[in-house]
């Protein structure tokens, strides 16, 4: 008994700690890797330290970046009049927490059970990826613990029979998650490994189908037959005199950004942020507008820095995992983690295209009178119309970046819509929101609802297909782009020329 508490004390420290909090979680892989690797302890200290920090540096840069604009958007809420459900993954998880015990009469805490099943479905699908094809494990734990949270939502409402069966209930809704987990960053393998030329990570977020739709809509769309975009990338747009200033990052940011957001930080009107404690009356207003948009550029800066410090360490750890318990993987990280790669301007525009998308379907609900009105909600608005537009740009340059996330922008508002008046969540006040839980997830909570089990397997099978189908168009790529990226580009070379 003594022996089974301790165990129980570590497992639940070891829960709390590491696996829910994404630092730590990618500090104790990072210690892991270099410990299978046999490197030297203080080589292996630090390496984890800044395995650490670099992620505790990303939090402030992307915390900062979405306290930042909450009261911007809580400002369009209140001088509008709207009340309606917020998109954002922290609304979206207090939704679940108010709601679930009235609605379904149970508690949250299985929701982290959940969590726990669904990441070892996730470790066996990426251990048995000679038969799985999986290569990626999920380790972002905040996440995790919003899709969590979500998931037990919507497959609670899919599947009521499941409701007085606790067992098979945990059971079926952690392998239709875990399986989500290790399909969806599978996917963005291909695209992050060309962003990035060979980092040796993949994208473990909320807009993993979102990624790889838009990195093929790009490509199809708007790219070459070599597979570069047809017309010119963000960072060719060589822009004479005044424009070129666009070149640079932070300049291009802040002058965006001030233009964007003073424009709407004007309409909201200076009451509001001065009742909100966010400014005084007795400052400037815009000043006031000036430093907040500027304050964008430099959480950027933060976060970029952030991704710098941390992802080699991570990926070079990483390699003691791959080679001596996970064979072929990368780690899934952060979506943010790739905004060091690639044109960092395509940040900005996918944003600003993605949130223009999302004004746009807004202003349709109202128009349309629509039962569920929804907000935008600062995380889903930035994380994954920037990500959707990083990529675009790289497979079909500029247009790509623009128009891309503006439907994607138009699909998070109305998928959302849909999905959270549906099955209830609208009325606690917040939804998820993110991509792939405005597309993929409403269509399997469709699919499960009206076929219950029968549905059920349609959606795991339907998951479980993909990395297949993505093996079988490229069987002998597949498993080079993770393990070998130099040779992988050298085999795409020579397959162009026909030669291999
Ligand atoms: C999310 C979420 C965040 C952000 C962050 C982006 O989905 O919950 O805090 O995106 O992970 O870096």
């Amino acid at each position: 008994m003594a022996v089974l508490n301790v165990l129980n004390a570590i497992w639940s420290f070891f829960a709390t700690y590491v696996l829910q909090k994404a630092p730590y979680m990618v500090g104790f892989l990072t210690l892991l890797g270099y410990c299978l690797m046999g490197k030297k302890w203080y080589d292996t200290l630090a390496g984890t330290l800044k395995a650490i920090i670099g992620m505790l540096i990303l939090n402030v840069g992307s915390g900062g970046l979405t306290s930042n604009f909450r009261p911007i958007l809580a400002g369009l809420k209140d001088r509008f009049n709207l009340t309606a459900a917020v998109i954002d993954p922290y609304y979206g998880q207090n939704a679940v927490t108010a709601g679930v015990e009235e609605t379904f009469g149970k508690g949250f805490s299985q929701v982290m059970t959940l969590l726990l099943i669904a990441f070892i479905v996730n470790i066996l699908l990426v251990r048995f990826n000679k038969i799985t094809k999986c290569r990626t494990l999920f380790t972002t734990g905040h996440v995790q613990v919003q899709q969590a949270a979500t998931a037990y939502w919507l497959i609670l409402f899919a599947l009521p029979a499941l409701r007085n069966n606790d067992v098979a209930l945990m059971i079926i809704m952690s392998i239709v998650l875990g399986a989500y987990w290790a399909v969806g960053s599978n996917l963005t393998v291909k695209p992050m490994q060309e962003l990035t030329e060979g980092a040796g990570f993949a994208i473990a977020h909320q807009q993993m189908f979102g990624i790889r739709l838009g990195y093929w809509l790009s490509g199809k769309l708007f790219g070459g037959k070599d597979g570069k975009p047809k017309g010119r990338k963000v960072g060719e747009m060589e822009m004479p005199g005044f424009f070129s200033i666009f070149n640079e990052n932070m300049v291009c940011t802040a002058i965006l950004m001030t233009v964007f957001f003073g424009i709407i930080m004007c309409v909201i009107g200076k009451p509001f942020f001065v009742a909100q404690g966010a400014t005084k009356e007795s400052e400037a207003f815009a000043f006031y507008v000036f430093n907040t948009s500027l304050q964008f550029a430099v959480y950027l800066a933060i976060l970029q820095l952030g991704v710098r410090t941390f992802v080699t360490e991570l990926t070079a750890s990483f390699q003691g995992i791959a080679d001596k318990l996970l064979p072929s993987s990368v780690p899934g990280v952060d979506c943010a983690v790739c905004y060091g790669f690639g044109d960092s301007n395509a940040v900005t525009f996918g944003f600003l295209a993605g949130l223009t998308g999302q004004i746009v379907a807004i202003i349709t609900l109202i128009l349309i009178k629509s039962p569920t009105i929804i907000i935008c909600g600062f995380v889903p608005v930035f994380f994954d119309n920037a990500t959707i537009g990083l990529v675009a740009n790289e497979k079909g340059g500029l247009k790509a970046c623009l128009i891309i996330p503006f439907c994607s922008g138009l699909i998070q508002v109305f998928g959302a819509a849909l999905i959270s008046g549906w099955v209830g969540l609208a009325n606690y006040g917040g939804y998820l929101g993110m991509f792939d839980w405005d597309t993929v997830w409403p269509l399997m909570t469709v699919i499960m609802h009206y076929l219950s089990y029968v549905g059920v397997a349609i959606c795991v099978i339907g998951l479980l297909a993909i990395p297949q189908i993505e093996y079988r168009m490229d069987p002998k790529g597949y498993f080079l782009i993770t393990e070998d990226y130099d040779a992988y580009v050298e085999y795409q070379e020579k397959k162009a020329q026909g030669k291999a």
